[in-house]
């Protein structure tokens, strides 16, 4: 008899090492699921399954699988081999039956697909791979208030990485230079301090005036740059400032060069990048435009126009998913009232209202 005990995320990849190592003659003794201690958010739970298989006496009247050493004597006479009984065979199907339910119960949608918290959760956008986890967290039985609990525990803020220099990236339209005159404006007014803004954005017709409005407005130095050295010139002349504010050019971030190029400008500086995204971004297209700026380092997200979303779900996926940090959100066009500082409480409020 040799026993086993395996674990993995999925009843289905412990079955195929069984299979492999075992034999299809293997009969699982205990299966357990298997308390995730760690902070793994993304990680399914896991399961521990014990196996055996008895190569002395076969199971059920087959034969081991691992073939026998020959000792030159006569092979003994293979036992005559008698069909499976009715009654044998319903018990197998009852066993297959009893093996798919567990598989499908592991798949976590199944678990919780009863609780009225999931259908609420899911509603507010947040992703349903995510919800499950959360939900098998807290257990079947778990409040609404764990649950904001456990969000604001997890939910990842923070002030800006101290730097001189703030670079501000994202896709097209998503508010980049709108931001910069609010966090611009901000540290001029609120904070006295000494604010100046370069602008790498050339590319688009307007672009430079939009800057240059702002700064002119706020009365801060500005100038716009259009190579790797004008920008370190521009650098340079900004030394004495307290912050400088880089505003970048809005391209799609699947065109080829964008993010080698912009590398290139921030390469030995070592400045807080910010991403930029609006909340209403489709899940998928958030997961796909962080993987093309992390070409970049990306330090914080700003999560821009949670005014126009209608669900802002999407924002605790996004942190829970690639633990980003949020420095801000912005809540509207008007500068520089519309932006407010994050927390996890007020992203979890943001997303879930007073009430779920
Ligand atoms: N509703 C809403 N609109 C915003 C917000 N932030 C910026 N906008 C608007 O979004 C539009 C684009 O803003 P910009 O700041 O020009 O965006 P950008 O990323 O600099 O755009 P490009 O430079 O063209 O890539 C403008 O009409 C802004 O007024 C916000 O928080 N809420
Ligand atoms: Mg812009």
């Amino acid at each position: 008899m040799q026993i086993k005990t395996y674990t993995a995320n999925s009843m289905k990849d412990i079955l195929s090492q069984i299979k492999s190592e075992l034999g299809s003659d293997a009969v699982i003794l205990s299966k357990r699921e298997i308390t995730d201690k760690t902070f793994g958010l993304t990680a399914k739970p896991l399961i521990e399954v014990t196996a055996a298989v008895d190569f002395d006496a076969g199971i059920s009247g087959y034969y081991p699988k691992t073939p026998r050493v020959s000792s030159g004597a006569p092979e003994p006479a293979l036992p005559a081999f008698s069909a499976p009984s009715a009654e044998h065979l319903a018990e197998g199907i009852t066993e297959l039956k009893d093996m798919i339910k567990e598989l499908i119960a592991h798949s976590g949608m199944k678990l919780h697909e009863n609780n009225p918290l999931r259908k609420k959760l899911l509603s507010r956008g947040i992703r349903p791979n995510i919800v499950d986890v959360l939900l098998t967290k807290l257990g079947a039985g778990a409040k609404e208030s764990a649950v904001r609990n456990l969000l604001c525990k997890l939910i990842k803020t923070e002030e800006p990485k101290t730097s001189r220099v703030w670079v501000f990236v994202g896709t097209t339209g998503v508010g980049k230079t709108t931001t910069i005159a609010k966090i611009a404006a901000g540290g001029v007014l609120n904070h006295r301090r000494k604010v100046g803004l370069i602008t790498l954005d050339t590319y688009r017709i307007g672009a430079v005036d939009q800057g240059r409005i702002y700064a002119k407005i706020l009365n801060i130095p500005f100038t716009s740059v259009s190579s790797v050295s004008e920008f370190r010139t521009a650098l340079g002349k900004m030394g004495s400032l307290d912050l400088v504010l880089v505003d970048t050019v809005g391209r799609s971030a699947l065109c080829g060069d964008y993010i080698p190029h912009l590398r290139e400008h921030l390469d030995g500086i070592d400045p807080c990048t910010f991403l930029l995204m609006p909340v209403a971004t489709r899940d998928s297209e958030m997961d796909a435009i962080t993987r093309t700026f992390s070409g970049l380092d990306i330090h914080r997200m700003i999560f821009t126009k949670a005014d126009e979303a209608i669900h802002s779900g999407s924002v605790i996926t996004h942190n829970l998913i690639h633990r980003i940090p949020v420095s801000y959100i912005t809540t509207g066009q008007r500068v520089p009232e519309d932006i407010e500082k994050a927390s996890s409480s007020t992203i979890v409020h943001r997303c879930l209202g007073d009430r779920i």
